[in-house]
């Protein structure tokens, strides 16, 4: 058995002053910190994840005209319009500066093609194509993950929800996420949703 911490998009921009703020989101890098020690002192490995947008990305409330925060459709997907946040290398894309960069072993990316969303670390929303996170685990036979970060509601749950679905025994960090909640109580529902397909909370 070998183990992955996987951090999730904790970027300036979803933490509060950035435009899409979620709340408590900076609460989470102290968490982050923690965890990522702990898996480095064992020998273990700590991934982080980035959401890097192009300017003009298709989920963005600005390229689609739509209100902020409804939902529209994007190439046939459900899409709900986002301010505009991760633009691939503004500092609103870095991870926040107390998270201890020194302790991740690798970074990815995701959400990079214009016209689709991806809130997965694995899949863009249609599950058309795959990042490189499950290929870079399989080769080092980690079959074990510990995740936590932002969004509860968005990023975590589908990526927990992938993993699942891939096969990793998915353990999530409750105190280390925080949600967008555009309906108060839509990351409870996450978090029951990841736990009634199998993950474990901690
Ligand atoms: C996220 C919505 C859009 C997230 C990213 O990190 O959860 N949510 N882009
Ligand atoms: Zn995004």
């Amino acid at each position: 058995m070998k183990r992955a911490l996987i951090i999730i998009d904790i970027q300036n921009d979803f933490c509060p002053g950035g435009p899409m703020a979620v709340k408590e989101g900076d609460l989470t890098v102290n968490v982050a910190n923690r965890y990522a020690r702990e898996f480095r002192r064992k020998g273990e490995y700590v991934l982080a994840l980035q959401d890097w947008h192009p300017a003009n990305h298709g989920s963005f409330a600005s390229v689609s005209g739509e209100p902020v925060y409804t939902l529209g459709e994007l190439n046939g997907l459900a899409q709900i319009w986002w301010p505009d946040h991760g633009v691939q290398g503004s500092v609103g894309a870095d991870l926040h500066p107390d998270l201890d960069r020194s302790l991740i072993d690798a970074l990815f990316y995701k959400g990079q093609d214009i016209d689709v969303d991806s809130y997965s670390a694995f899949f863009d929303n249609g599950h058309r194509r795959k990042t490189e996170l499950d290929s870079w685990l399989r080769e080092r036979d980690v079959t074990d993950l510990v995740v936590l970060g932002i969004a509860t509601d968005y990023c975590v749950k589908y990526t927990v929800l992938d993993a699942l679905e891939l096969g990793y025994n998915v353990e999530v960090v409750v105190e280390g996420c925080r949600g967008v909640n555009l309906n108060p109580d839509d990351s409870t529902i996450a978090l029951s949703q990841m736990a009634a397909q199998g993950a474990v909370m901690i």
